[in-house]
């Protein structure tokens, strides 16, 4: 916490160009019609929180034992939820829907980078999962036990998650771009048996190696006995006889029957660790019952999905909780059709995303704010080439969405028809806490707006006291949830210093939040990404919002850097549409240029917010799940070597930002 009050977060002034939008968009009459969401549902969990969940758990999920206790917080902060009761989430995932006849129904439409293509009905997931669950006890894995998954995003990965849960295995999924280094720091704080993984996946055009860096962790000294490797690309991969196994081989001997084993609600079902964007990662815990509930309910009303007809498309990596919850368990206990796709969105060329579509008829988009800016950025007419008709609701999720680019998301991709939700959550909320209803709720872009059903959220001061409708603070989540994190694997301690120390009883998210003047919340990104300039208080996402609405610019990041008269100071980093970077090339545009984008700013949001600095990059460092790292943005604005890059997607990114730096002082 000591970071976060020394950096100053109060993120309740300046916040006016988020609120200058004051666009909405109701649901069309045809939508509500037919939306699964109801306006009642508000109210009906605000009469009882636990009656409007034990409802849900038992609508949505098939238990082996009903729970007779809904929650029980007396050992605040970790809850329990439906603790008496018991389940298998594999076989809520997969079992009851071939049991209920829907065998035939397509569970996942897999797209590999190259264009190979499979299709996996229900009951040929039944069958996989069964024979990876099989495979994995023969390989020594009991219930309670950690398996690490390293896998590409094949159906495999999707797979081993259930062969885990299956057997009452926790899985800790490591994202397939992580180092050597990182798997291995993963490994040992799980304490894993077995690792999953695979020789490598498709990238970018070409193959990249997964399995040498398992070697390389194991080879640092691990408790791991055994290796399954998946085939995908046929690279060659060294051997380890004894510990490695071919995972073909392995699901071929196993049988295609198991009974999937049933534990309680609090079995734990998964740990994933936090892309430590400070500090050490943080293994966050969930279990099975809670979770499962609200990863069903959420998906099933805040995507208003159809499972006979839907086609839904997530496409996040499995190695982040979007994945988890949005990829692997929501979809598949709700029984949906799903797209897998396992490369990038520019292979072979920047209309993939949207030949996918096409392709799937996918009805359902579900992506991240930087993929749209990033489509954006490319032009209208790579989605223009294709007939993008089928689709019929979208979300956003990572970080805030500017309004511009959830205008261009509903006009562009959406045929300015279609809802968009703005989906807020974290790792450790496990699942979708503050967004829209489709078909309920009246839109406004750039606000997650309200709070779902049963769910309990409030913005408070720095005192600790709720927020008056109009102005900002923090984000906390004042009730427990079903799908809340149960704590920090091995360290009960940094559970409740990280999250219930700052605000008592509440549990502190680290984002800043306003509510405006009829109690919408609109996310303001993390308060440690709030600057102090001249004792007036500003949100980094405002100030890239207001960037972003400059026609010239493409994506911005904008960071607090120390300033000895100020302070702080404002410096940004932007992306130019490729359109202008062309045109102005060789006429020296670029001063002028800035000198109007530091305008735009002081006219959008005031003087005080004008960037100190203005530095027009090609790329910006992100993580593997796209967010934006201002932390390495900031060393470099004050003149530092950029600290940590190892969880970068790119880390030749800064070295290419410090050369601009450096040439343009
Ligand atoms: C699901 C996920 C969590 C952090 C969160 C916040 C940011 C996520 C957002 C959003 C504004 C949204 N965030 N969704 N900010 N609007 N709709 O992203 O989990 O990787 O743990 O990140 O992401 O800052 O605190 P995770």
């Amino acid at each position: 916490m000591s970071q976060q009050s020394a950096d100053a977060a109060q993120p309740e002034a300046g916040l006016e160009n988020l609120l200058h939008e004051t666009r909405t968009f109701p649901p069309s009459p045809e939508f509500a019609a037919q939306a699964n969401a109801t306006a009642e549902m508000y109210d009906v969990a605000a009469a009882d929180k636990e009656a409007f969940w034990a409802d849900q758990a038992r609508e949505l999920l098939t238990w082996s034992k009903d729970f007779t206790e809904v929650l029980d917080f007396s050992g605040a902060p970790v809850a329990r939820w439906f603790a008496d009761g018991k389940l298998n989430a594999a076989y809520n995932a997969v079992d009851r829907h071939v049991e209920a006849g829907h065998g035939d129904r397509v569970a996942i439409h897999f797209e590999g980078e190259p264009g190979d293509t499979r299709t996996l009905t229900y009951a040929d997931l039944k069958e996989q999962v069964s024979r990876a669950a099989n495979a994995l006890t023969e390989l020594g894995v009991r219930t309670g036990d950690r398996v690490a998954v390293y896998l590409p995003m094949i159906p495999e990965a999707v797979i081993t998650m259930l062969a885990c849960a299956r057997i009452g295995a926790p899985h800790s999924v490591v994202f397939g771009g992580f180092s050597a280094e990182a798997l291995h720091s993963r490994i040992i704080d799980a304490d894993a048996k077995v690792v999953v993984t695979a020789d490598g996946g498709y990238r970018r055009g070409k193959p990249s190696s997964l399995k040498p860096a398992v070697d390389d962790a194991l080879d640092k000294g691990t408790d791991v006995r055994h290796v399954l490797v998946v085939e995908r690309t046929g690279q060659d991969v060294a051997w380890r006889e004894g510990r490695d196994v071919r995972w073909a081989d392995a699901l071929e001997s196993a049988s295609p029957e198991h009974t999937p084993v049933e534990v309680e609600a609090e079995h734990p079902l998964y740990i994933l660790y936090t892309s430590g964007t400070t500090g050490r990662p943080k293994g966050i815990m969930h279990t099975t019952g809670g979770y499962l509930t609200q990863c069903a309910f959420t998906h099933r009303h805040v995507f208003d999905l159809k499972p006979e007809t839907d086609v839904y498309w997530c496409t996040a990596d499995v190695g982040w909780v979007t994945g988890h919850s949005y990829v692997t368990y929501g979809p598949l206990v709700n029984g949906a059709t799903q797209v897998l796709y396992e490369g990038t969105p520019d292979t072979p060329d920047k209309d993939r995303w949207w030949d996918i579509v096409e392709k799937y008829k996918v009805s359902i988009l579900y992506t991240a704010p930087t993929g749209i800016r990033t489509c954006m950025k490319w032009g209208a007419e790579y989605p223009g080439r294709h007939d993008l008709s089928s689709l019929r609701v979208l979300g956003s999720v990572g970080e805030p969405i500017n309004p511009e680019a959830w205008i261009w998301y509903r006009d562009t991709i959406g045929g300015g028809k279609t809802p968009v939700v703005d989906t807020w959550w974290q790792t450790e909320t496990g699942a979708i806490m503050i967004s829209p209803l489709p078909g309920v709720t009246a839109a406004k872009p750039g606000s997650a707006q309200t709070p779902l059903p049963g769910i309990s959220v409030d913005v408070l001061n720095e005192a600790g006291e709720s927020v008056p409708d109009g102005s900002g603070g923090y984000l906390v989540l004042t009730e427990p949830w079903p799908s809340m994190l149960r704590g920090i694997w091995g360290d009960p301690q940094r559970f409740y210093d990280t999250y219930w120390s700052r605000f008592e009883g509440k549990y502190f998210a680290g984002d800043g939040a306003k509510k405006d003047e009829e109690g919408d919340i609109w996310l303001l990104g993390r308060v440690d990404d709030v600057m102090n300039i001249s004792g007036h208080r500003l949100s980094t996402t405002e100030i890239e919002s207001a960037l972003v609405s400059h026609p010239v610019v493409a994506e911005a990041a904008v960071v607090g850097a120390k300033d000895a008269t100020t302070g702080q100071a404002v410096v940004a980093f932007v992306i130019l549409r490729s359109d202008v970077v062309e045109a102005g090339e060789d006429t020296g545009e670029a001063s002028k240029i800035i000198a109007d984008l530091r305008n735009h700013v002081a006219s959008e949001i005031g003087p005080i917010a004008k960037p100190r600095s203005i530095l027009v990059v090609a790329e910006l460092p992100k993580t593997r799940s796209g967010k934006i790292m201002r932390r390495l943005l900031k060393d470099i604005a004050e003149g530092r070597e950029a600290g940590d890059v190892t969880t970068l997607a790119d880390s030749s990114v800064m070295d290419q930002i410090s050369k601009g730096m450096k040439g343009s002082s």
